[in-house]
């Protein structure tokens, strides 16, 4: 089996796909109509075109756009199944899915609309053969506040996800000013996890890990400035959910050649490769491996060595994981 084959028809599981990120501009155009909801563009290919991002910003405005055709339980079904049935197209056995709940309950949409949805449409994928499970982020661009009312909405919906993340502006948000809402989510059992070290420093990597004690990283590209980091994610085997078409198009790495997803293998740690917000940067999870083996120089041993990498540093229970991997 040739190497593109291999990549695309193994098992794997994506652990950073952000579910509003899964929005294809068809959907959002539909979604629209449906709700009577007024867009400032013209057409599917005027919205497409807007899609030139220079950064983490730049991308977020447009993202946060696109996500307010989304009124009903319905709406928020059909997105996910949409994206679930491209993930069962690349493979994906396994997936955990985010979702931004303040994007909607800012809009006055109810937690409750939010969850049922996305969890109607995780319990269906079982018919795809693929396990759905979804973590609720917090946008850090918004208050500690904020984030507790978020969780106590949440709350009563606790068997509908399996854990927290962290998402949207990374500088100037450091994981420091969540550390009370995670420690709350930590004693409720939730699992934890932060996008860190896409845009910002190292720094914000070890606070996610030593303040807010996440279990894995989202993004963490930038950890390979810091030798001391890099020990460290490899000694614990704490995983990286790397997402190279991301970070093409937000401009952390100029060009796919020079991203150094090799470099993290290579020292030993447990990275994965995931579409992060796959309508918006040019690809699912498939496109992602493709790309970036071809980009990068990837071979047999690495490719296996993400789709282990993938279940390890998933939240299956530990008999589910021991026959993936
Ligand atoms: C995101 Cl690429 C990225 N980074 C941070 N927050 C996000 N939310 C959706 N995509
Ligand atoms: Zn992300």
């Amino acid at each position: 089996m040739n190497l593109p084959t291999l990549l695309a028809t193994m098992p794997k599981a994506e652990l950073h796909i952000h579910i509003e990120g899964s929005l294809e501009p068809e959907l959002i155009f539909q979604l629209a109509q449906r709700n009577g909801v007024a867009l400032p563009y013209a057409s599917v290919e005027e919205l497409r075109r807007a899609y030139a991002f220079t950064n983490l910003q730049s991308f977020l405005d447009i993202y946060y756009a696109g996500a307010s055709v989304l009124l009903r339980e319905q709406d928020f079904h059909d997105m996910a199944w949409a994206y679930l049935q491209k993930a069962a197209a690349d493979h994906v056995i396994r997936t955990e899915i985010f979702f931004d709940p303040q994007t909607h309950t800012a809009r006055g949409v109810s937690m409750e609309t939010v969850i049922r949805g996305l969890s109607r449409a995780c319990k269906d994928a079982k018919k795809l053969g693929v396990d759905a499970e979804l973590i609720l982020c917090f946008l850090r661009h918004l208050s500690e506040e904020d984030a507790f009312a978020t969780l106590e909405q949440a709350l009563p919906f606790r068997e509908h996800f399996i854990g927290v993340g962290l998402d949207s502006s990374e500088l100037g948000h450091p994981p420091e000013k969540f550390a009370r809402v995670f420690a709350k989510c930590r004693a409720e059992g939730l699992h934890l996890v932060a996008h860190a070290g896409e845009e910002g420093p190292p720094a914000y990597v070890w606070s996610a890990l030593d303040v807010l004690k996440v279990e894995r990283i989202d993004h963490g590209v930038q950890s390979a400035k810091d030798p001391a980091l890099m020990k460290r994610l490899a000694d614990e085997r704490i995983p990286l959910t790397v997402c190279p078409l991301s970070n093409l198009k937000l401009c952390v790495f100029p060009d796919l050649q020079q991203h150094n997803l090799r470099e993290l293998l290579e020292a030993g740690l447990c990275a994965t490769v995931n579409s992060d917000d796959p309508a918006y940067f040019g690809g699912y999870m498939n496109d992602n491996f493709l790309q970036t083996a071809a980009a990068i120089g990837l071979d047999r041993q690495h490719a296996y060595q993400l789709a282990r990498n993938s279940f390890e540093g998933s939240f299956a229970e530990p008999s589910a994981k021991a026959r993936y991997i």
